[in-house]
């Protein structure tokens, strides 16, 4: 099939925290499809490079330069060439780049390119872009659902508190299906604002939509977390488990790690931590729980909880293929989280996403804390089996239009449709 690109509009608008983005249109002869892309808080340091305006319009956070990069240096390169071929304009537009982390051009003038044209492809197939998507996935069919990862606790760089970890998730793997899943979540994120309100704590939420109480300490927000599972009606580490994004390269000093409360913790206590909370809480999962270099901690780490814990890489990795290939020679985690915008297309996301599941890595999509109502990550997750997607808490639509979207995708597969939460259960 060929359907050739006939141009590509670009244009500056804004995420959820109010934060110029790139949103670009791409036209074939009968079509046009449209992708926006999210932006981070808790950057990892070896992401691709976001190219901003600089300057003091919108705090120098503009992206009209990366708007004229696009019409001006990427445009009358791909006009003409096939939709379908996905690796050939992703790799052009990584040619023009010329760097290995998109300096040049920006991975945000790419990505929403990138996104665009396997949208179009889908919809002139006729195909929903799950289906379209999985046909680039070499180990699966598309019908297994994500469990939901529901960041309903917001710390960190996310929100205004002395809360140390980012996110605090609650996994409703008890579900038979995704949408009983997100009705398990959605209760519990009520019932976590009723626990809050009773303790004269601050329901106001944070970036991803989850609650941002001033708590005096981490632990303080597993124990209400928990409470809120429990009146729910729910059973914690039975039907719900826990999951950390301590995104700790946010609080990592001079070679330790060092807390809101004036601890100071080296990579060695830092695994000792974890072994604690996971001991104590039904957390399967921790992501970030090292910082972004401390190679060395994070295959320590793996040795020593990496058999019952989910050890996800996110600034570890970057999404990006080298990294990836150094922590599967390494052993220095068991899972990746996956974020088209840290290597800055698709085919590259494709091919980290490959990598990880012949290595038996579990693969997390994810979401960023800045996003646009775009849901392309939903129908990514599905095509690819990710067994698991982060998209934040269950209020601000930038986030619920995701689960959104997994709705309608588990309506659509109706009886082949898959729902993979009872694979994971809670060890210690
Ligand atoms: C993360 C993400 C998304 P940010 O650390 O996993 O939750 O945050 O987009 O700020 O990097
Ligand atoms: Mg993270």
């Amino acid at each position: 099939m060929k359907s050739e690109i006939e141009n590509i509009k670009a244009r500056q608008v804004f995420d959820s925290r109010g934060n110029p983005t790139v949103e670009v249109d791409v036209f074939s002869k009968n079509n046009f499809a449209r992708a926006s892309i999210p932006s981070g808080a808790s950057t990892g340091k070896h992401e691709a490079v976001e190219l901003r305006d600089g300057g003091s319009v919108l705090m120098g956070k503009g992206v009209e330069k990366v708007i004229g990069i696009i019409e001006n240096e990427i445009k009358s390169h791909l006009i003409g060439l096939n939709v379908f071929d996905q690796e050939k304009i992703d790799s052009k537009m990584c040619e023009i780049d010329g760097t290995s982390n998109k300096s040049l051009v920006g991975a945000n003038s790419i990505l929403p390119i990138s996104l665009a044209v396997s949208r179009l492809a889908a919809s002139i197939k006729g195909l929903d872009l799950y289906e379209y998507l999985s046909s680039y996935c070499s180990f699966s069919s598309f019908n297994t659902l994500p469990v939901p990862l529901m960041n309903i606790l917001n710390g960190g760089s996310h929100a205004d508190n002395l809360v140390d970890i980012q996110e605090f998730m609650i996994a409703p793997i008890g579900a038979n299906s995704f949408k009983e899943s997100l009705i398990m979540g959605v209760e519990v994120f009520h019932h976590l604002k009723s626990v809050l309100k009773l303790k004269g704590l601050s329901t106001n939420v944070g970036d991803e939509g989850g609650f941002a109480p001033n708590l005096k300490t981490n632990k303080e927000a597993l124990d209400l977390i928990l409470l809120a599972i429990e009146k729910a009606g729910y059973v914690p580490g039975d039907d719900i488990l826990l999951a950390i994004d301590a995104a700790s390269s946010e609080f990592y000093q001079d070679g330790n790690y060092v807390f809101n409360s004036g601890e100071i913790l080296s990579s060695n206590d830092m695994i000792n931590f974890w072994k604690n909370w996971t001991k104590k809480y039904p957390i399967f999962s921790i992501e970030d729980g090292l910082h972004e270099d401390d190679w060395k901690g994070w295959s320590s780490l793996t040795k020593e909880i990496g058999d019952y814990v989910q050890l996800v890489g996110d600034d570890l990795y970057v999404t990006n293929i080298e990294r990836l290939n150094k922590g599967i020679k390494e052993y220095a985690s068991n899972s990746i989280l996956i974020k088209p915008n840290q290597i800055g297309s698709l085919t590259e996301t494709f091919n980290t996403m490959s990598l990880a599941r012949k290595n038996n890595f579990t693969t997390v999509m994810s979401h960023r804390s800045g996003e646009t109502e775009d849901t392309f990550i939903s129908d990514l997750a599905v095509a690819f089996s990710c067994s698991q997607i982060k998209t934040g808490s269950c209020s601000r639509s930038d986030r619920v239009a995701k689960y959104n979207q997994l709705l309608r995708i588990e309506e659509k597969l109706a009886s082949k449709a898959l729902f993979s939460g009872k694979k994971f259960k809670y060890s210690k």
